[in-house]
């Protein structure tokens, strides 16, 4: 599908349905990055257009060539590095000035979330910037290195495997994490979802838990999703402009309230 101009986006009704609300989750996935530097993975453009999923994003090409992916690791830890959260993810961390409650849900795993000052974020398939032992299978670790002395990395206590802490497709995603997403989703009243194609499971799943138990829904993707049909409102656009403009309409709206 061909990247279509922006309509208009009705930001009263998304402020309609956002001004009273207790609890808000921000359900966020590659599109959210995009305007700052990270690739998305599907479309045009996307990772899985130039790489090989199954070689680089499944336990069982990491074991066939574990050096391989943590070389595309190491080069994305680099890219990523670099970059600066743009001003939507200012605008997402600014709303907990504005909502008693706000929880990020993210598939991402930039961590460029927590570096925009939210406080609290659920990230789902894990953090690039995490390793655990593949032997050990213990908790993740921070490692923040962005050159490797070598490739694969190895675990220092019984000289394993090191992996990303990253959830490859077949994996099952941290139950605690599943068990936040799902509680959370299914008491917001209401949810932004940004930047997802909607399509990977079982992340997907968790707009529909906000809608199905009376949360409102308000998109943000510069195009249609599988997840449009069933939103209050989607505004089309890119993330980096329409948030930090929901943010202004939001702010005007609860000042005159005042
Ligand atoms: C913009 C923008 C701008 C662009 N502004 N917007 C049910 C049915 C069928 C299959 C399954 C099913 N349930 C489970 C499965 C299997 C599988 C799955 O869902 N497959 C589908 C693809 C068919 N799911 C899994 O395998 C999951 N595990 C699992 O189910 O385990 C079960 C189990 C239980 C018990 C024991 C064992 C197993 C795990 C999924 C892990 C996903 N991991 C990845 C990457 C890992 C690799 C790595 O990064 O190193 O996570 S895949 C990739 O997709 C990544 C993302 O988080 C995820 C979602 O993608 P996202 O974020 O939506 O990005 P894109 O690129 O798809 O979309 C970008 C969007 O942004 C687009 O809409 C653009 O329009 C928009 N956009 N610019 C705003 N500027």
């Amino acid at each position: 599908m061909t990247v279509q101009e922006p309509m208009a986006p009705d930001y009263e009704r998304a402020v309609d349905l956002m001004v009273d609300a207790v609890k808000v989750v921000l359900f966020t996935g590659a599109g959210m990055s995009k305007d700052s530097g990270v690739d998305t993975f599907r479309g045009p453009g996307g990772i899985w257009e130039r790489f090989s999923a199954a070689d680089l994003a499944t336990y069982e090409g990491f074991i066939r060539d574990p050096a391989k992916v943590w070389k595309w690791n190491e080069h994305r830890r680099q890219q990523v590095a670099g970059l600066t959260p743009h001003q939507g993810y200012l605008a997402l961390a600014e709303m907990e000035d504005l909502f008693p409650e706000v929880v990020v849900i993210t598939q991402n795993i930039d961590g460029l979330h927590a570096r925009s000052g939210a406080t609290h974020v659920v990230e789902l398939h894990g953090n690039i910037w995490k390793v655990r032992c593949d032997a050990e299978n213990n908790t993740p670790w921070l490692d923040e290195r962005t050159e490797f002395p070598e490739v694969p990395l190895h675990c220092e206590n019984c000289g394993g495997l090191l992996r990303p802490h990253i959830v490859w497709f077949g994996e099952p995603l941290d139950p605690m994490d599943t068990l936040a997403a799902q509680a959370e989703s299914s008491s917001c009243d209401a949810m932004l979802v940004i930047g997802t194609s909607a399509v990977v499971y079982p992340a997907a799943g968790y707009p529909m838990v906000a809608k199905q138990n009376g949360a409102a829904m308000i998109e943000v993707n510069i195009e249609p999703t599988p997840i449009s049909e069933y939103a209050d409102i989607s505004l089309f656009g890119k993330a980096e402009e329409v948030l930090p403009a929901l943010l202004a309409a939001l702010r005007e709206r609860m000042d005159k309230k005042e």
